[in-house]
């Protein structure tokens, strides 16, 4: 069976990579922007610039038929870049989730995060969490596990 991995996207810097190196079991975060698609053990990394180009919509969309799992749609707490095209999420065949990201930093309105990944049409659930205090790790790491993504990934000889 191919395997399937957890595709993350949202707007540059809300935190993608970050997220990835967590879920993938550690590994230091590159203060960097990424430039290209990248392949982690259980996740596949979008770059933001990706998502802030309308041209490479179809892209995304075909690497997710191809090889996603489950799709994860970020939402930074802290920046208001508002880069989901409406309904964005109803374009995969795949489960979509939320992720409102850096709930330590605070500053951010988790109700206006909310709306817009329900603009994005991401029906849920959402996940509020901080790579930092630990937030809401537990609680996203057991709904990925209930829906099987890592049981498959983790199968051998595939
Ligand atoms: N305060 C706080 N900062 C975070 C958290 N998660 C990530 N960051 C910081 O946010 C910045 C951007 O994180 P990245 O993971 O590189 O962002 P990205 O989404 O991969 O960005 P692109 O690759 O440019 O699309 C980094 O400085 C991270 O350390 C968090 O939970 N809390
Ligand atoms: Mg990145």
């Amino acid at each position: 069976m191919h395997r399937r991995r957890i595709m993350l996207v949202g707007a540059t810097g809300c935190g993608k990579t970050a997220l990835a190196n967590w879920i993938n079991g550690g590994g230091t975060v590159k203060e960097r922007r990424t430039q290209d698609v990248i392949y982690g053990k259980y996740t596949i990394d979008i770059p933001g610039a990706y998502l802030e180009c309308p041209d490479m919509y179809d892209h995304i969309i075909s690497l997710a038929q191809n090889d996603a799992f489950i799709i994860i749609f970020i939402v930074d707490q802290n920046g208001a870049k508002e880069v989901y095209p409406p309904g964005f999420a109803k374009m995969f065949n795949c489960k979509v989730a939320g992720v409102i990201s850096k709930s330590d930093a605070g500053r951010g309105n988790i109700r206006r995060c909310e709306r817009q990944l329900k603009l994005a049409g991401v029906d849920g659930p959402y996940f509020s969490v901080s790579l930092l205090d630990g937030t809401g790790l537990r609680d996203l790491m057991d709904y990925l596990e209930n829906v099987g993504v890592f049981a498959q990934l983790d199968k051998q000889g595939s």
